[in-house]
């Protein structure tokens, strides 16, 4: 493929073959909104009933597909079996040791089913039906998945809780959503360690003081002897001679606006946002984008390498791709074991045509060299995704060239925990794409930039995402706090979503994203709030005050930097700093450990008793200070300068 340059840099046209086969057409672009999801939802998803109105938009709640009865399960795996596809590998389950494991093995549409079927007749057991809340806290095993699938099945929302964090986070969630029981396994293993899982989330319910979960059922991935008391069951205990016969549970019809799952995510506050998604307008909004933005074709095998835990788990390796019918790698272990190769032998082995990861993945392996990816044959690629940050332009080539063999397009999806699916985004066979951008709004998607004042736009200036009109898979608000919703996302502009992140148009009229305007830092592509972080170190006794930046990070995109002021004549150790990065990994999870923790007899206030977050920001950033002059007391800078420059 031909590189062009631009006054941007370099720009890859769209390969001609792929624009004559992509099931994405250019008119879809002019289609009416209502227009073409409607067809779209028509085309891929299943109704047991049909809705009668496309769109009943009162802003800011949306309903998509109104009057319309369906069910997420039946259209991930009932359907697909029921079409004759029960043969057709769903899922290639690939174990923390990697594809030659011995216990590597596949899953079926129809073995899927069954296993769904048997895990949702044992749920049912402990009272699981229509309407009551299920936690899920899992590593990356096939069981998570059925899990998932399952709580659908039966109309029962799930909130998945990322198996790193801690079983402080599983209490607040479960508790937060009244999950009645949570499934969860023995241990985790990744990177050939085993770490407590059940055991993490027993001290989080026990310590919450009290709990709304009834029963935790445990799946054995280890086997490991952990402690099991009245409140927990095995899971193969709890599906012990249950059928596995799709009659046994039929499929609850659910209302296309009935709940499907709540998912948390960090907000510039402590208490993390509970983001509610419905069943008929995201299952559209994820088949559609799956389908269009990574091209599937019925033999494409395609490799989503995000954690079911986050957004991208949900849409883009379980829903999406089970509701289009398409086999998926399942990948439990990291990047780098049990070699720096693994993941080019699972392309290798599978034939994986389609890989979407994070820019933070690709920059470890860019940095173990991409020898490792040449060791394998990787000419099965045919699309690269990448979402969760934007993608430096170096290693954008780096991802084309060496893993999609200096063909393949990469689609750079920007999307939200609240969007639920992508929006903006290059499409395969039509983009021009320019490394580092997201680019184009996808099909039916109307967003603008403006600034603060609400005033729209032009090129190469930079102000605020908005939308400014609803897509299908777009929250239903956060749950039980309608005016955090209103006052988060609809209160900058009274007419548009407000994303929280900057944005600027070049001069292509692509959209470049420019990171987060809140309090959230990005670390490998995961949501952290800063308060968040800053109230753990704080529950440390040794700890006055802290306030949380972030600095740009080679490998992880921005890595945490702690500001720290001590209680009475404390002073800053090597060990303290150690226990500090331990206090924030027990917290919350070791993804929000900071990376470095500068010490200060006080924290830069104004005289209003401000922090000034500003100028911690560029402190982390080694940037230049600017104004200090409102600052009480502006020697407190000079000494945390000196700790990050030494
Ligand atoms: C899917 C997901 C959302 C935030 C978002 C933005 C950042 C995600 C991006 C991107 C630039 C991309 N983000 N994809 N920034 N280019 N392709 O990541 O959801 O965890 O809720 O994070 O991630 O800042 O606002 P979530």
């Amino acid at each position: 493929m031909s590189e062009q340059g631009s006054s941007q840099g370099k720009t890859y046209p769209p390969d001609p073959e792929l624009s004559k086969t992509a099931n994405v057409r250019p008119e879809m672009k002019d289609q009416d909104l209502e227009e073409f999801w409607d067809s779209q939802a028509k085309e891929r998803i299943s109704w047991f009933e049909p809705y009668d109105t496309v769109l009943d938009w009162q802003l800011p709640y949306a309903k998509w597909f109104v009057g319309g009865k369906l069910n997420a399960c039946y259209n991930a795996v009932d359907r697909h079996v029921e079409n004759g596809q029960g043969d057709k590998v769903a899922l290639h389950v690939v174990p923390d040791d990697g594809p030659d494991s011995a216990d590597a093995h596949d899953i079926t549409f129809a073995q899927l089913q069954e296993q769904v079927v048997r895990f949702a007749n044992g749920l049912k057991k402990l009272g699981v039906g229509k309407g009551v809340p299920v936690g899920i806290y899992m590593q990356m095993i096939p069981e998570a998945v059925v899990a998932m699938l399952a709580c659908a099945r039966l109309g029962a929302p799930h909130t998945v809780v990322f198996g790193g964090f801690s079983g402080k986070a599983v209490a607040e969630r479960c508790n937060d959503l009244e999950c009645k029981v949570l499934i969860t396994q023995d241990e985790a293993l990744r990177g050939g360690k085993t770490a407590a899982q059940k055991t993490n989330a027993d001290e989080g319910l026990d310590g919450a003081g009290s709990t709304t979960v009834e029963k935790i059922v445990v799946v054995k991935r280890t086997g490991g002897d952990i402690p099991m008391n009245d409140r927990d069951v095995y899971l193969d205990d709890l599906v012990d001679g249950e059928s596995s016969d799709a009659e046994s549970c039929p499929c609850e019809p659910m209302e296309s606006e009935d709940l499907l799952f709540l998912l948390y995510t960090s907000g510039s506050t402590g208490k993390p946002k509970g983001v509610v998604h419905t069943t008929g307008g995201y299952l559209t909004g994820v088949a559609t984008t799956h389908n269009l933005v990574f091209d599937v074709k019925d033999d494409s095998v395609y490799w989503c390498a995000a954690d079911i835990g986050w957004i991208t788990g949900h849409s883009y390796i379980t829903y999406g791709p089970l509701v289009n019918g398409v086999t998926s790698v399942l990948y439990e272990g990291v990047p780098g074991y049990p070699n720096k190769e693994v993941w080019w032998k699972i392309v290798e082995k599978y034939n994986v045509s389609i890989l979407y990861t994070s820019p933070t993945a690709i920059r470890s392996h860019m940095k173990w060299g991409e020898q490792h990816a040449q060791a394998h044959d990787l000419s099965s690629i045919k699309i690269l995704g990448s979402v969760g940050e934007p993608i430096n332009p170096e290693v954008w080539e780096w991802y084309r060239k060496h893993v999609g063999g200096d063909k393949a397009p990469i689609m750079d999806t920007w999307w939200q925990t609240e969007t639920g699916h992508i929006l903006i985004t290059p499409l395969p066979g039509i983009t021009t794409m320019k490394p580092g951008s997201a680019q184009q709004p996808f099909p039916g998607v109307r967003p603008e930039i403006r600034d603060d004042e609400g005033n729209v736009l032009g090129v190469e200036q930079t102000g605020n995402l908005v939308l400014t009109a609803p897509w299908p898979g777009m929250m239903r608000g956060l749950y039980k706090d309608d005016q955090r919703f209103r006052d988060t996302y609809w209160s900058k502009y009274s007419d548009a979503y407000f994303a929280g992140d900057g944005a600027k148009y070049d001069e292509d009229g692509d959209i470049m994203l420019m990171g987060r305007l809140d309090d959230v830092v990005n670390v490998s592509g995961h949501r952290l709030s800063t308060f968040e972080i800053e109230s753990a170190l704080v529950e440390h006794g040794d700890v006055a005050e802290a306030a949380v930046a972030a600095r740009k990070d080679p490998d992880t995109g921005q890595a945490i930097v702690a500001f720290v002021s001590l209680t009475g004549d404390k002073t800053g150790t090597e060990e303290l700093e150690q226990a500090l990065r331990e206090q924030v990994a027990q917290s919350i999870g070791k993804l929000a450990r900071p990376a470095t923790v500068i010490f200060a007899n006080d924290l830069p206030k104004t005289r209003s008793g401000k922090i000034m977050r500003r100028l911690l920001k560029n402190l982390a950033e080694g940037e230049e200070l600017g104004d200090t002059s409102t600052l009480v007391d502006p020697s407190v800078v000079d000494e945390m300068k000196k700790q990050i420059q030494g």
